[in-house]
């Protein structure tokens, strides 16, 4: 087989032509912008994973096109890689540089990747293609499948499904089958196997109830959800399904796991429901979950990515010493992380916790390092991951260990390859099942301390500099000290600012002892990035003077 580069060139000269001259950069996410830009992105982004999967010895490369849990006129790529992580970093600044090149440049440009990776481009390649359901990503996706065909690949598309769901068909495809079959239904059906043998006929159990209410962000997750209850017997789970994403209804638009964990209320359309009702926010690609309920005086609650973390972190914590085997658990977190879910983890649970910069790659390798590692953000994506080593063990104790083989059981109902909204939200029904609890009973392990994150536009946000994953701000000079002299005046008091990596924002994290104070301290710090590294637009409102 011969390929010939100036079908590169013929196909984006005629068909994906350049429309955009901003500069724009693979992020922790992929690329992400307005979709009407992103064509000749989507087709470039193509040809790459023919050539990665070339250079990956025909392993077979993920491409997912979505824009998680941002408004639906954007739209995004991300390219996963053989064993269903993220992208490799020296390859992320191949791609800025191939989607940033001119048309008239694209077939040297092409050229000169294949020459410095010395990619044998007689050999095979496989790229696996999806997407989430926002109206421009079929297009988009037609444009991807050109750019591996311009290369002559093998392009296989998936149609609408999750982010996690590329993922798992990836790494399916790469063990071969090992891990799975590289379809829907398979998909389906391991995830429902496991839930069920776990319920063990017990759909309820004390003050757990096996009712919730799911907000499907108007995206995918919806559709999937669905699917899933068509497949789920004898009711062992009984999910309302609320923003299914049909009629007026607009990806992420008030509602989904984003908006409900930085808002701090509950999304559109929710019915009246008694209080302390579990229900389940998941984001537009359905990677993140949080929980949410209100109380007996309306008030809103949230059970975040932390809060799974250490139920799950404690209900393995005990699985594992009843099997009577040793193995090291470790936690993963980042600055977001709040800090009482921290010190919990710390002082009760007793787990090992490390704090890693935003981005599943960092949090998913840091995971690796132990046998059970934990991750999540506290935006709700997070999986766990369990060493060759652990599963080695937990297989041979299953011979004679029946907690041993409810922990297969549960190797099975995670989705290892990365976050996904659907298999954590089984992982919380099957613990929370388990153990007999409700909401209440769950909220009941610590407080959250009050936080809020505000965005702060700024000339460039990489003026910002950060080190001590991201909890310490380098640059400009004398912003971290200034955050400091604040966040001494509050109780409990801490925050961090670090340029966003999916929008063009400086992002102020802050929490303290109360609302009040936070409000404030939220405040005070993002004023201090408009000063000192650059803000455009008008100056942000004091909250105390907010009602004059
Ligand atoms: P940025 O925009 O870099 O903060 C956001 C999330 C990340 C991660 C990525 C990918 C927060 C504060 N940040 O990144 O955790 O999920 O999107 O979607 O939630
Ligand atoms: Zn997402």
């Amino acid at each position: 087989m011969s390929i010939n580069l100036r079908t590169v060139y013929a196909f984006a000269r005629e068909m994906y032509p350049k429309n955009s001259k901003e500069i724009i950069q693979y992020g922790t996410a992929g690329f992400r912008g307005k979709a009407e830009f992103l064509d000749s992105v989507m087709f470039r982004m193509g040809v790459l994973a023919t050539l990665r999967s070339r250079y990956r010895e025909g392993s077979v490369i993920g491409v997912m096109i979505t824009a998680s849990h941002n408004p639906e006129p954007d739209n995004g790529v991300k390219l996963i890689d053989p064993k269903g992580e993220m992208l490799e970093s020296s390859w992320e600044k191949i791609a800025t540089d191939l989607v940033n090149v001119s048309d008239q440049e694209l077939e040297q440009h092409v050229a000169k990747i294949i020459k410095d990776n010395q990619i044998d481009v007689t050999s095979s390649s496989h790229v696996y293609v999806g997407m989430d359901n926002r109206y421009h990503s079929p297009r988009l996706l037609k444009a991807v499948a050109d750019g591996v065909i311009a290369l002559k690949g093998n392009v296989r598309e998936f149609g609408i499904v999750t982010t996690p769901m590329m993922h798992y068909f990836v790494v399916a495809a790469n063990t071969k089958e090992a891990y799975g079959k590289p379809t829907e239904e398979n998909y389906y059906e391991k995830l429902i196997t496991a839930f069920e043998k776990l319920r063990n006929d017990r759909p309820e159990n004390g003050n757990y109830r096996n009712t919730l209410i799911f907000d499907g962000a108007n995206g995918v997750g919806a559709r999937k959800m669905l699917q899933f209850i068509k497949r789920m017997h004898n009711h062992s789970l009984c999910v309302t399904v609320i923003n299914q994403g049909i009629g007026n209804g607009k990806i992420n638009e008030e509602c989904g796991a984003d908006h409900v964990k930085v808002q701090q209320r509950s999304p559109i359309s929710m019915p009246a429901v008694e209080p302390y009702t579990r229900c389940v926010s998941v984001d537009g690609d359905a990677d993140r979950v949080v929980y949410f309920f209100t109380n007996e005086d309306g008030q809103f609650n949230l059970l975040d990515g932390d809060r799974i973390a250490t139920l799950v972190a404690g209900y393995l914590m005990d699985l594992i010493k009843s099997c009577e085997i040793n193995l090291r658990i470790g936690l993963v977190q980042t600055a977001y992380a709040n800090g009482a879910s921290t010190d919990y983890i710390v002082n009760e649970l007793k787990v090992p916790v490390s704090c890693v910069p935003t981005g599943v790659k960092h949090l998913h390798h840091k995971a690796l390092e132990y046998d059970v590692g934990i991750y999540f953000e506290a935006n709700g994506h997070g999986t766990i991951v369990f060493s060759d080593n652990a599963k080695s063990i937990i297989s041979e104790a299953a011979k004679t260990n029946d907690n041993a083989k409810t922990l297969l059981l549960i190797i099975d109902l995670i989705n290892e390859t990365v976050g996904d909204a659907i298999s954590d939200m089984l992982l919380v029904e099957t613990i929370l099942n388990h153990k007999g609890w409700d909401v209440k009973d769950w909220s009941a392990a610590y407080n959250d301390l009050p936080n809020q994150q505000l965005k702060i536009s700024v000339q460039d946000r990489n003026v910002i500099k950060t080190t001590d994953a991201e909890r310490v701000c380098v640059e400009p000079k004398g912003l971290q000290e200034e955050i400091n002299k604040v966040v001494a005046n509050y109780k409990r008091g801490r925050a961090f600012v670090r340029p966003s990596g999916t929008e063009d924002v400086v992002r102020v994290y802050a929490e303290a002892a109360t609302k009040e104070d936070v409000q404030q301290l939220s405040y005070e710090v993002g004023l201090l990035v408009q000063r000192l590294a650059g803000g455009v637009g008008p100056e942000l409102v004091n909250p105390s003077n907010a009602h004059l």
